[in-house]
């Protein structure tokens, strides 16, 4: 049986299953990346929720994981070597399950960089923008009585929609017949932008076939349904 208790974290959120991977998460974009990634891989592993309400995430227990204080984080029990390996940051993590399982991501070394630069691009361009929709328009930025800010990241989100559009034209995912990571980070962002920030209107969604096309086909997904509800709340 693997011994975890060298990672404070445990203390907090103990571990019924050590030999499977620990998952600490919240329904959130990121954090359903990797809820997502694990149910289509089909790797054991154990979720455990960090409330925001509770602020889990500055917890000296969370903290001991995560330094940046961000969901979602994950301990392998059986990592490289057979050691522990403790990782946060969700592209690095999509990565690791993807390398783990020999799933999800393509074997020859181009598609597998091409598919790296998708990633990379949502969690250098979609991710932070579409945050940043988030913030001013639904949270508590959009009190705020200078629109500039919240039409600079609309118009940022748009035209970023717009290189998906094109890149998804004549394709059936991201990588064409492969489903893969890049997937798996871009489409709850979508998701997210439309439906929970209810920012379809300000980013024209409607203009974006292609994506609503993969989005629809990303949503049906059976693990895509499951992950998306990991962990369970309240
Ligand atoms: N680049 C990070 C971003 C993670 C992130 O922003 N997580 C948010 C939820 S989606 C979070 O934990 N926020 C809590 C906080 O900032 O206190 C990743 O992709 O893992």
């Amino acid at each position: 049986m693997s011994n975890l208790s060298a990672f404070p974290i445990t203390g907090k959120w103990p571990a019924r299953h050590p030999e499977r991977i620990q998952l600490y998460s919240l329904q959130t974009p990121n954090g359903v990346k990797v809820s997502i990634a694990l149910e289509e891989t089909g790797l054991a592993y154990e979720p455990h929720l960090v409330s925001f309400d509770h602020h889990d995430q500055m917890s000296p227990e969370f903290l001991s994981l995560n330094p940046n204080n961000k969901i979602p984080a994950i301990i392998d029990p059986n990592g490289p070597d057979g050691k522990p390996l403790p990782l946060f940051e969700s592209g690095a993590i999509l990565l690791y399950i993807a390398d783990k399982s020999g799933q999800l991501l393509p074997k020859d070394a181009a598609g597998r960089y091409e598919t790296i630069q998708w990633l990379m691009f949502q969690m250098g361009g979609i991710g932070p923008m579409f945050g940043q929709v988030g913030f001013f328009h639904k949270f508590a930025g959009r009190e705020y009585e200078d629109k500039r800010p919240r039409d600079r990241y609309i118009n940022e989100s748009r035209r970023l929609l717009g290189v998906l559009e094109q890149r998804l034209e004549g394709r059936q995912w991201i990588m064409g017949d492969d489903y893969t990571i890049a997937d798996i980070a871009i489409f709850p962002w979508v998701r997210n932008l439309v439906n929970y920030y209810g920012a379809g209107e300000l980013v024209e969604f409607h203009k974006f076939g292609n994506v609503q096309r993969v989005l629809n086909a990303f949503l049906a997904r059976p693990a895509v349904a499951k992950g998306l509800k990991i962990p369970a709340e309240g």
